[in-house]
């Protein structure tokens, strides 16, 4: 197992959860990035995904990703839209496949492409299904995502077990980004009743009621995004949701 997994199982072990950060790059002017991760690492973040739908990459991704470890210890682990959104400067990568795309290119053409840098830059693969739900948003949209329906928790079921025998670790369920709703709290006790997977959940979650309901539901891991581009309040924010997945005791 890999450092930064074992940052993760650890947390996750220690607190009943882990919280996440995601910073994208095509959202925030990379001048105020390092900003973001401090405070999130100040509120008590575990560690920061870089990432979104766009196939933001290259130059503004490695600044990105440079000003975040200057700021924080934090590990950066990218959150790919395509192969494009791979910086040498990040400690792992979600290497995910979409697995409710309509398209071959999110379920293995972009990680064929990606892989190969993976490789040579020496980053930690961490290898995650990404089932897109209901609203689904721009992930949904670009991803040509067969969006799995709020009420189908037996389909969400379906592919995390298929994710599971095909030997990922990781599962994400996502709403989309500023969803107006997350991921149906059913839905997540669902697939942690099922599968072994570290379960990810992120997508429209902003009080800390919604993320702790999730954690008692089996989710592992919360990501919040939307959140920390509200510069006024965002480490109150994040801290009241941080002690909210940890105060209750997990699945
Ligand atoms: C998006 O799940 C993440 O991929 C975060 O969503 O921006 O709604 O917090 P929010």
């Amino acid at each position: 197992m890999g450092k930064v997994e074992e940052h993760l199982k650890n947390i996750i072990a220690r607190d009943g959860a882990a919280h996440l950060t995601l910073i994208d790059p095509a959202k925030q002017a990379t001048g105020v990035t390092g900003e973001i991760a401090s405070d999130a690492a100040e509120a008590g973040t575990d560690g920061i995904m870089v990432g979104g739908s766009t196939r933001a990459g290259g130059k503004p991704l490695d600044d990105t990703v440079l000003s975040i470890k200057k700021a924080t210890d934090l590990p950066v682990i990218l959150f790919p839209a395509s192969e494009a959104g791979i910086s040498r400067h990040a400690d792992a990568i979600f290497f995910m496949s979409m697995l409710n795309s309509r398209d071959p290119h999110f379920i293995t053409g972009a990680q064929k492409l990606g892989a190969p840098l993976v490789k040579q830059f020496k980053l930690e693969p961490l290898p995650m299904a990404y089932l897109v739900v209901e609203p689904g948003g721009a992930a949904g949209g670009v991803g040509k995502a067969d969006l799995i329906p709020r009420a189908k928790s037996e389909l969400a079921v379906a592919y995390a077990l298929a994710a599971q025998y095909l030997g990922m670790r990781f599962v994400y369920l996502e709403a989309g980004s500023g969803a107006d709703r997350p991921v149906p709290a059913e839905m997540v006790r669902a697939v942690r009743e099922a599968t072994d997977v570290t379960l990810i959940v992120g997508g429209g979650i902003r009080t800390a009621e919604a993320a702790a309901e999730r954690v008692r539901a089996g989710a592992d891991i919360i990501v919040t995004g939307t959140l920390v581009e509200r510069a006024k309040d965002r480490k109150e924010k994040i801290r009241e949701i941080v002690k909210a997945i940890k105060s209750c005791g997990g699945a």
